[in-house]
């Protein structure tokens, strides 16, 4: 794979195009507005993880606090109703909403088959990489292993076959869009494959060639419709939110380095790990589990739950799939997720419970006093829904949220690339120097 040659397809084209269209501007900016101040860094945000500092730039997503994530300038309603359906299916493909992240033109039902091709000619997952899964305990946590096989694949890497040769920066976006679709026609193939391997007793189901990401992804887990548009629905909320979150910024953190798109991604998914991230919504199923378990199956009252939240904020430990560093309002992400639910399961005894917590958990949040947002972010709901569905091991819900999120980081450092975004080094400084400018309201002049 790591020599193959370069590929010419019409999204590829079409990127190339779109890319030399809009360097230009990024290099006016860099180049003439370098010294325009648009923000300014406080001791707060040195200490307290870089909150509303204005580092990052991306247009592929943008994330407001009130109103919560729009790809592309289009809000989650209005994105899945611009995309091209396939006839019988609920929702949009994934590819079609991949080519509408890279370019931000919704596609023709014909360029989204494009790249269902394109996906299904690099599919196959190199024989090492169940060899390597093989090899780890069983009992491994599905993120580690799921990392690790990106990470196995390393070797494959046309950027870095290509770097090695020399090739040009401006060929680095090229060869990091290889790999990127490289990457991402196998994740499906991974990722069940970890599941069946872990859960389903070793019992492995072949892709099947003619199906799109998503109902290829719903064939190999084993399940029946309606998942492969659940699958598709969950991998499209879950790809993006703007740059700074932890799995995103990882990736092009690690990718700024020029380490190609497998080290990066493999480092975003290390990152979407954390509980604090993407884990939450493992950590969401867990805690109501444990909840019931309390009252011997039953389900809480509102008072019983009001209890249970409390238990947990006075242990010491947060309430999972509520809160966020940048959203101030219900994720709208989990609002789709929420209609989905009274659509398909209105009934579902877990889509009762989460809609209870929903009643009950802002308030005490609100009461606690110390979170700046007390409302759901996407991992309170979409456990519910992968649940019903029959997948009942949540700790694999991380893993199908990072099938998700590489259609929007890798797309990002492909564009990273072709914009020729610098090697990513902020300052940092010493405490007594934080102390040294507190004393005298603030650092002035450039003497350190
Ligand atoms: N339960 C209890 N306490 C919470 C809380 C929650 N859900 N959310 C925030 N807080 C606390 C913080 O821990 C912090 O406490 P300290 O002052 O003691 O450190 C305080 O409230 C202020 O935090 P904040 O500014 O409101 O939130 P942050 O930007 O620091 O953190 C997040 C954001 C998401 C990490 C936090 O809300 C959280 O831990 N939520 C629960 C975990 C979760 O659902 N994560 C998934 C987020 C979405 C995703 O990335 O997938």
């Amino acid at each position: 794979m790591a020599n193959a040659k370069p590929r010419t397809t019409a999204l590829k084209a079409k990127l190339f195009e779109k890319i030399e269209a809009f360097r230009p501007r990024t290099q006016k900016l860099n180049k003439e507005f370098g010294n325009v101040v648009i923000d300014s860094v406080n001791i707060g945000q040195a200490i307290g993880g870089a909150r509303d500092v204005r580092c990052l730039v991306t247009d592929i997503s943008y994330l407001d606090p009130q109103e919560g994530i729009r790809f592309r300038g289009k809000t989650i309603p209005e994105t899945f109703a611009a995309l091209p359906r396939k006839a019988g299916f609920e929702q949009p493909t994934v590819e079609s909403f991949f080519y509408f992240l890279l370019t931000g033109d919704v596609p023709t039902a014909e360029q989204a088959l494009e790249v269902e091709a394109d996906w299904r000619s690099r599919a196959e997952v190199p024989a090492y990489v169940f060899d390597v899964l093989r090899a780890m305990p069983r009992d491994t946590h599905p993120m580690t292993m799921f990392s690790t096989a990106v990470l196995a694949m390393q070797r494959e890497s046309v950027f870095a076959h290509r770097y090695a040769e020399g090739m040009k920066k401006t060929d680095y976006w090229d060869a990091t869009y290889e790999d990127a679709m490289n990457l991402l026609a196998k994740l499906p193939h991974i990722a069940a494959y970890i599941y069946r391997m872990k859960y389903k007793g070793d019992t492995h189901i072949e892709p099947d060639a003619k199906l799109d990401f998503g109902g290829n992804f719903a064939h190999m887990m084993g399940i029946a419709k309606p998942y492969d548009d659940v699958s598709r629905m969950y991998f499209i909320l879950h790809s993006d939110h703007e740059s700074g979150n932890v799995s995103a910024h990882t990736t092009h953190l690690v990718a700024s380095a020029l380490s190609d798109p497998y080290y990066a991604f493999s480092a975003g998914l290390n990152g979407l790990a954390g509980p604090l991230h993407g884990l939450a919504n493992q950590e969401v199923l867990g805690w109501i589990q444990n909840v019931m378990k309390k009252l011997g199956g039953k389900i809480p009252t509102e008072e019983e739950l009001k209890a249970f939240l409390w238990d947990t904020l006075k242990g010491g430990q947060v309430i999972p799939g509520y809160g966020h560093a940048v959203l101030r309002k219900t994720d709208p992400r989990y609002t789709a997720q929420m209609e989905y639910c009274q659509k398909h399961l209105p009934d579902d005894p877990l889509f009762k419970l989460v809609n209870m917590i929903y009643k009950v958990a802002p308030g005490v949040l609100t009461e606690h006093g110390k979170t700046k947002n007390p409302w759901p972010n996407v991992d309170a709901q979409s456990g519910v829904i992968q649940w019903y569905y029959g997948v009942r091991e949540w700790d694999f819900y991380t893993v199908e949220f990072g099938v998700g999120r590489a259609l929007g980081v890798l797309a990002n450092i492909v564009w990273d690339r072709g914009l020729g975004y610098a090697i990513e080094r902020p300052k940092s400084v010493t405490t007594a120097m934080l102390e040294q400018w507190a004393a005298a309201g603030g650092r002035k002049g450039k003497e350190e």
